[in-house]
């Protein structure tokens, strides 16, 4: 008799515990919702760092293999990488930075045989217009993929075409690789189609209902989280702005740039503090992961920004993950040096490699020994 009531108790707050903690895929592969476990786990206690294209390209050099621009500088790759799948719509070999599919599938492979992460993100061109991601000139693209618009087929058409990528993308074990997609980013800015002032709160959320449903249960891709990231914001209320509900997403993410002066950094530091501590608290909440998706200060000209700027601001409410942009050195027409991870012997160097000796950034083999793929331990 005694037994029986905290049986049934346990079971209930299992079932609590495992429907509040679950994946927005249900179905996800066991690789996948263990990576989100393990990430869940992460949220507040140590930070993977991350890194754009890390391994297809740095400064002054493309395509070598095995090389990196973090590995050059710290003997070990990035825990996280980002990849852009951007003109993967318009059937190109290449991605919009010049990123073959064929060699980015190799490296996603490879980064997932290492034990560490993979995100993707998608530049997408205006179904409706053909022109870039950076396309403002139409209110309607958004409203016009949802069932019934215009180009409704269109951007089922493109899903399809993710959807093949997708499913080449496996281990060397012969596992789909879990992937943290971030579809739409940036949402809460007006830069692209499907910024703020360019589609309404509820179009938004449709589209990304839309196309959580058909990757799911259309296209049965069950290897990927699902990763919510606007950009500026001060409070929850403007955070959730365009969230779309708890069954739709996985992590809970923003992008921040330092821009202009070195001083700027105390703004910029108290700017990543607040947005943390809000979107801590609702990943707390709603068993979500807490991650920074893109961060940066080009050609980082601060010798302390990792120690000073950038953890002062993140470890009161620490990401789980947090990723720097691409290292493409001088683009055509831009006068920077584009580029945000350290390198052997930028002025930074010295107080990144700080950071990994102090494991406040976890690189590759920290992300290895973690076992990100694997249960975790209760
Ligand atoms: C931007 C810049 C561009 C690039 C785009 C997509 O921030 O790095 O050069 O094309 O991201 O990766």
């Amino acid at each position: 008799m005694i037994k029986k009531p905290s049986l049934l108790l346990c079971l209930l707050c299992s079932l609590f515990t495992g429907l509040h903690a679950q994946t927005a895929d249900k179905n996800a592969t066991a690789e996948t919702k263990n990576l989100y476990e393990n990430l869940l786990k992460l949220t507040g206690n140590s930070v993977l760092f991350g890194h754009q294209d890390d391994m297809a390209y740095g400064v002054g050099w493309k395509y070598e293999e095995g090389r990196s621009d973090v590995k050059g500088l710290a003997g070990e790759y990035p825990a996280v990488f980002g990849w852009d799948i951007a003109r993967l719509e318009r059937k190109e070999k290449n991605n919009l930075d010049g990123v073959p599919f064929d060699k980015m599938k190799a490296y996603i492979r490879s980064v997932y045989d290492m034990g560490a992460v993979n995100t993707l993100s998608w530049h997408m061109d205006n179904p409706l217009n053909g022109q870039t991601a950076w396309d403002t000139t139409s209110v309607i693209t958004v409203k016009e993929m949802l069932p019934g618009g215009q180009v409704h087929q269109k951007y089922c058409d493109w899903l399809d075409g993710f959807a093949a990528f997708n499913n080449t993308l496996k281990g060397s074990d012969g596992k789909l690789i879990p992937i943290l997609f971030r579809p739409f980013h940036e949402h809460s800015g007006s830069w692209f189609w499907w910024g703020k002032k360019e589609c309404s709160p509820e179009e938004y959320k449709s589209l990304w209902r839309f196309t959580v449903n058909y990757l799911k249960e259309v296209k049965q891709l069950h290897n990927l989280l699902y990763v919510f990231n606007p950009s500026d914001f001060t409070t929850e209320a403007e955070y959730l702005e365009r969230y779309p509900g708890n069954e739709y997403v996985d992590v809970l993410s923003f992008d921040s740039y330092q821009y202009g002066a070195i001083s700027n950094g105390e703004d910029f530091k108290k700017g990543l503090a607040l947005k943390l501590e809000i979107q801590h608290a609702l990943a707390k909440k709603n068993a979500k992961v807490s991650a920074i998706a893109e961060m940066g200060y080009v050609e980082i000209p601060d010798p302390n920004w990792w120690s000073e700027v950038v953890w002062k601001g993140i470890e009161k409410d620490k990401p789980a993950f947090l990723l720097v942009w691409r290292n493409a050195g001088y683009r055509s027409q831009e006068k920077d040096n584009h580029y945000y991870a350290p390198f052997k012997g930028q002025t930074s160097a010295a107080d990144f490699l700080k950071m990994q000796e102090e494991n406040k950034f976890l690189l590759e083999k920290a992300a290895a020994s973690l076992k990100l793929y694997a249960q975790p331990k209760p």
